[in-house]
C-alpha cells in the first residue's frame, strides 16, 4: 500500500515513498503497453488499461482506508495495484480470460480484464470483515453504472454512523468509511450520473467521486459531451455554500502529484469526518495508446493533440518533477524503470504460461482418447493441437466433438470411451462458464425451511395490506439491519399503505422516503446490501421498474456470476404491479423481467400472504430479488395469521389452488383470482380444472409439481397478463424442455396471454385488453371440446 505523505516525515522516508510510487507507475505503464502488444498479436482478445490515468490514482490510494470502498472503471489498474489488491500477474491473468479463481481473482475470466473488485464473501457465502481491508464493488463495462451503486455505498455510511440499531464493526466503525468513485469524462454525460449526484447532494454522503478527464470518450471529445465542455462547470451549481449544502469540488491536474496528493487527502477528510460528497474534476489526463485495443486514437485526435499529450503524459510530468525537486537522479529513476519494464514482462509471461498449462494437460487427456482410435487424420489433427500455440478450450472440445461425428458410422468401444470423456469434460469445464449465476451456498434462500402460515380459531379477515404492513412490523422488530425506502414509502407507509405508520415507530432511516429516481433507489439498495445492511428497495409501480431495469440487470443480477461468487448483494426489490388501469398502471411485463433479470429471483404472490411469507423467507438467506406484489389485492380480505413475521413460503415452490383431472391450468399473481372464479364456472359447466400458482417465475417449479399435474390431467393451458410470447412463453419453455411434459400432453398445450399492447383503461380497457373471465372459461372449454366434441358441444 501506497503510504501517505506528511510534513513530518524525514527526507529519505519522503524519498522512498515519492520512488515507491514513481515504481507502481511505472509498472502499471509497462503492463499496459505489452498488454496492448498481447492484444495485437493475437494472444488475448481485447484490452483496455489504466495508461495515462496513473498518477491520480496513486493519489486516490493514498487517502484510500480500511474499511473504504471502490466502485469504479475499467481504467484503475494502479489505484488497485497501489491498495494491494492486484498483482502485474493477476492484471495478465484477466486480459487472457484465465478461469482459475486464485490466478484471476476478479471474475475468474468471466468479464473482460480490466474490471476490478476485491472479495467480500467467504467461499461459505459468510461476509468478510470489511473494516479490515480495502474494499472493491466489482465492476461493469456499461458507462456510468458504477454511479448508483456508489450512492449506495456511501448511504451505508451515513446509516451506520446515524442508526444506533445498525451498529455493526464487521462493516462500519462510526460511519467513517469513505466510498470512492471514479468515471471517465465522458461517461458523466449519462443520466446515471446526474441522477446519482443528485442523490449524494440530498442525502450528504460520505462519497468522493473523481472524473478522469482526457477530454475524449472514444473519439468524441468533450464538446460534444458536456455543457460548457467541463464538467465542473457544468456541475458549479452542485458547490455547497455556507448557507446550502452541496458537494465540495476541486479541480486538479493529473499530472501535478503533490497538488493530487493534497487534494485528495483534502477531499478524504472532508467526505469522512463530516460526510460531505466530494467531486475531483481532474483533467489534462490523456490516453498514450487510445480508448482501447479496438482501435488508433491517430484516427481521431489531431496531431497537436498527440503532441500536447505526450509532453503531459502524467507519468513523464512526475519524473521531471522528481528530478527538479531533487528528490532522485536520473540513473535512480532508470533503475526503476528498467526493474519494472523486467517485473512486467515476467508476470506477463507467468501469467500466460499458467492460463496454458491446464488447458494443455485436457488436451493431452484428449489426444491419448483418439491415438486409439487409430483413425489416422484425427490422430494428425489431434498432434497439431498439442503443438499449437494458442490452443483453448474450444478448439480442444470442437476437435472431440467432431471426431465423435466422424466415429458415428462405425460406433466401437473407443467411440464410447470418447463419449464419456467429454461427457466428463463438460462437466468439468462448463462451470468455469456457467456457476454462480445464483448463490449456491448454505446462506441461499433456497436453503431456508419453509414455516407454515398459522390462524387463531376466530382469526379476522381484514384488508390484505394489515397483513403485510403488520408483517413488516413484526420483521423490523426481528431483524435490526433492515430498513426500506422508496417515493412515497416513509411518512405516508407506501401509496397502498403497506407500510403505514412504521416510520413513526422505527425513524426516518429505516422507513424513509426518496426522491423519484428509480436507478439510484434500487443503486442504494445495491451498495447497502453489499455492505451489511439488509435494505428493500421500493419501487412504486411495476411500470416503472423499467428506469431502474438497466442497473438491475447490468449491475445486481449479474454481481454474484460476474465475480464468479466473491460478492453478494442480498437485495429485495418490493413492487407491484399487475391489473389496474391504463397503461402505465397495469404493466405485466414479466417476459422482459425473466430475461432480463438471470441472477436474480422474482417472486409473484398471489396474495399479501404469500408476500409476507416471501419477505420473511428471503430475510433469511442472501440473495436478491425481486418481489412483485398485486397491485389490485391490497384491499381484498384475508385471514389474518398469527405467526406474521415467522412464516415462510419456500422459494421455487408451487402451490395447488384448485384439485381437478381435466386440464391443469398454471397462472400467478393476480389473474390468479379470476382464474380461480373461471375453474368454478367451468365446474358447472363440466370442467375440472386443477389451478396451480406458480408463485416463483425464478426460480421455476423445483419440485416438478406441474408434471405431476399434467401427468394426470394431459393437458395445459398457461394463463398471464402478459403481451403474447412474454411471461407465457418462458413458462412453457420450462414446462416443454426442462420438465419434458411433451410426450405426457393429450392436447397442444395452450397460452392465453394479455394483447400485443399496453392495456387500454378503465373496465372495458381492461376486459379487452387482459385475459378476462369469459376469455379463460372459452380456452379452456375449446380444449375439451377439441377432445371430446360430442360431450362439449362447440361454443362459438
Ligand atoms: C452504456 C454504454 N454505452 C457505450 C459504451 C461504449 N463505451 C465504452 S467506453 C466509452 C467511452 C467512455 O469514455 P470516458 O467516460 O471518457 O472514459 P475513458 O474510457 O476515456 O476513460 C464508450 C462510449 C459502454 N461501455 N456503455
Amino acid at each position: 500500500m501506497t503510504k501517505v505523505l506528511t510534513s513530518e516525515i524525514s527526507f529519505t522516508s519522503f524519498k522512498e515513498e515519492v520512488l515507491k510510487d514513481y515504481e507502481i507507475v511505472c509498472l502499471s505503464r509497462a503492463m499496459s503497453l505489452l498488454g496492448r502488444k498481447e492484444v495485437l498479436t493475437g494472444k488475448a482478445k481485447f484490452g483496455i488499461f489504466g495508461d495515462g490515468k496513473e498518477l491520480p490514482q496513486i493519489a486516490m490510494a493514498k487517502a484510500f482506508q480500511k474499511g473504504d470502498f471502490r466502485s469504479g472503471y475499467y481504467r484503475d489498474q494502479t489505484f488497485m495495484m497501489a491498495i494491494d489488491s492486484l498483482t502485474p500477474q493477476q492484471l495478465f491473468a484477466g486480459l487472457y480470460a484465465h478461469t482459475d479463481p486464485n490466478q484471476e481473482p476478479m471474475s475468474s475470466g468471466r468479464q473482460m480484464g480490466g474490471h476490478y473488485n476485491t472479495d467480500l464473501i467467504d467461499k461459505n457465502g459468510t461476509w468478510l470483515r470489511q473494516t479490515d481491508r480495502y474494499n472493491s464493488s466489482s465492476d461493469v463495462s456499461c458507462t456510468a453504472a458504477q454511479m448508483p451503486r456508489l450512492v449506495g455505498l456511501a448511504m451505508a455510511s451515513k446509516l451506520y454512523r446515524k442508526e444506533e440499531v445498525f451498529h455493526d464493526t464487521k462493516f462500519s466503525l462510526n460511519g467513517n468509511e469513505v466510498a470512492w468513485g471514479t468515471i471517465g469524462n465522458a461517461s458523466t454525460s449519462e443520466g446515471l450520473f446526474f441522477e446519482s449526484l443528485n442523490a449524494a447532494g440530498v442525502h450528504q454522503i460520505p462519497m468522493v467521486i473523481s472524473i478522469w478527464d482526457d477530454e475524449y470518450g472514444i473519439s468524441v471529445d468533450n464538446s460534444y459531451q458536456t455543457i460548457k465542455g467541463s464538467i465542473s462547470d457544468a456541475l458549479a451549481g452542485f458547490q455547497r455554500s455556507k448557507t446550502k449544502a452541496g458537494f465540495e469540488i476541486f479541480i486538479v491536474k493529473g499530472w501535478d502529484y503533490p497538488n493530487l496528493i493534497h487534494t485528495f487527502q483534502k477531499a478524504g477528510e472532508i467526505a469522512r469526518t463530516h460526510h460531505v460528497p466530494v467531486l475531483i474534476h481532474v483533467t489534462e489526463l490523456t490516453q498514450p495508446q487510445g480508448h482501447s485495443t479496438s482501435g488508433s486514437h491517430e484516427r481521431y485526435k489531431s496531431d497537436d493533440r498527440l503532441e500536447w499529450e505526450k509532453e503531459n503524459d502524467c507519468n513523464r510530468k512526475f519524473r521531471a518533477w522528481i528530478l527538479d525537486s531533487k528528490i532522485a537522479t536520473e540513473t535512480e529513476l532508470y533503475e526503476i524503470e528498467k526493474s519494472t519494464q523486467q517485473q512486467a514482462t515476467n508476470a506477463k509471461n507467468d501469467a500466460w504460461e499458467s492460463s496454458l498449462k491446464p488447458i494443455r494437460k485436457e488436451a493431452e487427456q484428449l489426444v491419448d482418447c483418439l491415438t486409439v482410435t487409430g483413425n489416422q487424420d484425427l490422430i494428425k489433427a489431434a498432434n497439431l493441437l498439442i503443438k499449437d500455440k494458442s490452443i483453448n478450450r474450444k478448439k480442444i472440445t470442437s476437435l472431440a466433438r467432431k471426431s465423435l461425428r466422424i466415429m458415428r458410422q462405425n460406433p466401437s468401444s473407443q467411440t464410447k470411451d470418447l463419449q464419456s470423456w467429454i461427457k466428463r469434460y463438460f462437466e468439468q469445464i462448463q462451470p468455469k462458464f456457467s456457476s454462480n449465476l445464483y448463490n449456491e451456498t448454505q446462506t441461499s434462500s433456497l436453503q431456508v425451511d419453509p414455516i407454515g402460515v398459522t390462524y387463531d380459531d376466530d382469526a379476522t379477515q381484514v384488508d390484505a395490506r394489515i397483513i403485510l404492513r403488520d408483517n413488516f412490523k413484526a420483521l423490523f422488530k426481528k431483524n435490526s439491519k433492515l430498513l426500506v425506502f422508496g417515493e412515497d414509502t416513509g411518512k405516508i407507509g407506501d401509496v397502498n399503505q403497506g407500510l403505514e405508520g412504521l416510520q413513526s415507530i422505527f425513524g426516518v432511516e429505516r422507513v424513509a422516503d426518496r426522491g423519484i429516481r428509480e436507478a439510484t433507489i434500487v443503486g442504494e439498495g445495491i451498495g447497502m446490501a453489499i455492505r451489511g445492511l439488509r435494505p428493500i428497495a421500493e419501487i412504486q409501480y411495476l411500470d416503472y421498474l423499467l428506469y431502474a431495469l438497466q442497473i438491475m440487470s447490468d449491475d445486481l443480477a449479474t454481481l454474484h456470476y460476474r465475480t464468479n461468487g466473491k460478492q453478494v448483494c442480498p437485495l429485495i426489490v418490493r413492487t407491484r404491479g399487475h391489473r389496474l388501469e391504463g397503461i402505465w398502471h397495469s404493466g405485466s411485463q414479466m417476459g422482459g423481467l425473466v430475461h432480463n433479470l438471470r441472477g436474480m429471483f422474482i417472486l409473484v404472490p398471489r396474495n399479501m400472504t404469500q408476500a409476507a411469507g416471501m419477505y420473511n423467507t428471503l430475510l433469511e438467506g442472501n440473495d436478491p430479488a425481486l418481489v412483485i406484489e398485486s397491485l389490485n389485492g391490497y384491499r381484498i380480505k384475508e385471514k389474518l395469521p398469527n405467526n406474521l413475521g415467522e412464516f415462510r413460503v419456500q422459494i421455487g415452490t408451487t402451490e395447488t389452488m384448485r384439485k381437478g383431472k381435466d386440464i391443469t391450468l398454471v397462472s400467478y399473481g393476480s389473474t390468479l383470482r379470476i382464474v380461480l372464479k373461471a375453474a368454478e364456472e367451468l365446474h358447472k359447466m363440466g370442467v375440472d380444472i386443477e389451478v396451480i400458482d406458480i408463485q416463483s417465475l425464478i426460480p421455476f417449479d423445483l419440485g416438478s409439481d406441474i408434471r405431476k399435474s399434467v401427468e394426470k390431467t394431459n393437458r395445459l393451458l398457461i394463463v398471464d397478463e402478459d403481451v403474447p410470447g412474454g411471461g407465457t412463453a418462458y413458462i412453457l419453455n420450462e414446462l416443454l424442455e426442462k420438465q419434458q411434459i411433451f410426450s405426457i400432453l393429450d392436447s397442444k398445450p395452450k397460452t392465453l396471454s394479455a394483447r400485443a399492447h399496453r392495456p387500454a383503461y378503465g373496465s372495458d380497457g381492461d376486459y379487452f385488453s387482459k385475459p378476462n373471465f369469459d376469455d379463460i372459461i372459452e380456452t379452456a372449454y375449446e380444449l375439451m371440446h377439441e377432445f371430446d366434441p360430442k360431450k362439449f358441444p362447440k361454443l362459438n
